[in-house]
């Protein structure tokens, strides 16, 4: 937003229509001035503009617009906000009115994202996003100039351009889309390549959190600060306590209401890719109980089956608040086996932090199981064959063969089974 050290002097603008609460209204319109701060401007008016409905050419009514207008000329206000995604035409109009520049919720998250991507895939994805935002509003700058230039003989030229503009555009996002189907194609590549790591993503609202959890249980130093959308690339590393299998820990872009969905369907894949984690780990602010909700719809929409999910409410340290809440709310597991879907931690304080890795760590066991083998000395292959697909966690040379403590995991349990010197426990297991 702003390119010098001066912070741009900006107005944000909400609507509470009928049937919604002030407090929501007004969350939104905090959320608001979080994200213009983040973007570098200063929120120094927040107007929330109460109506039935929207109106069809202003959407806060020309009314309104006026009033905005005599209080950022006397603020020296630079730029105008709103909440809500506005058409073309009404943002067209609304600049009519006040005679600033106006943007949108979607325009600004963009413009923050196209500030903070570094990876060549982030980037992409942004630019993308942009470019598809920006296409339906081309004819801005063109009917300006029209206008000033006076309609008849001027009109066909400027729509000739306004049409090459366009084809430029469309060609890009084209080129953008090959690039990154080529990107996508290159980390599928590596993926598979990949040791059987176990994968656990660290998913949920921005400011969660997620980047400070992401830094104690890896020891990493991921950019965990007070702003929003402070990760844009997903960025993965080792666990750092000692784990039953080698386990990869990947952090992820944060979610926020509104999200424009031109910047969704450009991040889906790389959502998709973290989803696909064996584990995720949902972290949830606990003084943001609402914010719960945003996550899970999108843990809905990309389809993640609730076994594999565990709700984290983090920043208990801040109040009580999220211990009962994650009690009451953890408390109706549906499937046969009830297992802890839900805890509570501090990132910041570590509280609680133990409780959540015993709980991947059981997660990690129940693909497979724990069992002593002895491999008899002529079956030399078998035991590399073991040490391929099995965390091998004790070997030591016996009489008649190789004594072998190790986690197996399900699919290849029937190949070593004949080998376990622990049938009984294992079957009390299994029963
Ligand atoms: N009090 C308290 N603050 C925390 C805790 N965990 C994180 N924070 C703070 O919350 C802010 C956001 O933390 P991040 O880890 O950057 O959050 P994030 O989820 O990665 O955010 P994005 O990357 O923007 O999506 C930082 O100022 C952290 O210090 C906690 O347990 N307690
Ligand atoms: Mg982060």
């Amino acid at each position: 937003m702003s390119t010098n050290n001066v912070p741009e002097q900006v107005i944000a603008v909400g609507v509470v229509l009928a049937d919604q609460t002030r407090r929501v209204a007004d969350e939104h319109l905090d959320e608001l001035e979080k994200l213009i701060e983040t973007a570098g401007g200063v929120v120094v008016a927040k107007i929330l503009a109460k109506r039935q409905a929207p109106d069809a050419a202003t959407w806060i009514g020309s009314g309104k617009a006026e009033e905005i207008k005599r209080l950022a000329e006397k603020q020296n206000v630079s730029l105008i906000v709103f909440d809500d995604e506005l058409s073309p035409a009404q943002t067209r109009n609304l600049e009519k009115i006040i005679d600033t520049k106006v943007i949108d919720r979607s325009a600004l998250i963009l413009d923050i994202f196209a500030g903070r991507a570094r990876s060549r895939e982030a980037r992409t994805q942004v630019e993308l996003a942009q470019l598809e935002y920006m296409l339906p509003r081309l004819t801005r700058q063109w009917s300006h100039l029209e206008r000033q230039a006076g309609g008849i003989g001027t009109r066909g030229v400027g729509e000739t351009q306004l049409e090459i503009d366009r084809r430029i555009v469309r060609t890009r996002i084209g080129q953008l889309k090959g690039e990154l189907q080529k990107i996508e194609q290159t980390r599928y590549t590596q993926r598979k390549s990949r040791s059987a790591a176990f994968t656990v993503a660290l998913v949920g609202y921005t400011n969660a959190g997620k980047s400070t959890l992401f830094n104690r249980l890896t020891g990493g130093s991921a950019w965990a600060v007070d702003k929003l959308f402070a990760t844009l690339d997903a960025k993965s590393q080792r666990m750092a306590h000692p784990m039953p299998r080698p386990t990869v820990v990947t952090d992820t872009v944060g979610f926020v209401r509104k999200l424009p969905h031109h910047l969704v369907a450009s991040f889906r894949s790389t959502m998709e890719e973290a989803v696909s984690a064996d584990l995720v780990l949902h972290v949830i602010d606990s003084a943001h109980e609402e914010q719960a909700e945003v996550g899970e719809e999108v843990l809905r929409d990309l389809a993640i089956a609730e076994d594999r999910i565990i709700e984290v409410w983090n920043k208990v340290d801040l109040g009580s608040r999220g211990f009962e809440v994650s009690r009451s709310r953890g408390s109706h597991s549906e499937t046969a086996q009830p297992r802890d879907r839900t805890t509570s931690i501090s990132a910041l304080t570590g509280r609680g932090i133990e409780n959540l890795v015993d709980l991947i760590r059981q997660r990690e066991l129940e693909g497979g199981e724990v069992l002593q083998l002895e491999i008899p000395h002529e079956e030399s292959r078998m035991l590399a064959k073991l040490h391929d697909v099995a965390e091998v966690y004790e070997q030591r040379s016996a009489d008649r063969g190789t004594r072998v403590t190790a986690w197996i995991p399900q699919n290849a349990i029937d190949r070593f089974a004949h080998f376990s010197v622990s049938i009984s426990s294992r079957r009390a297991k299994v029963g």
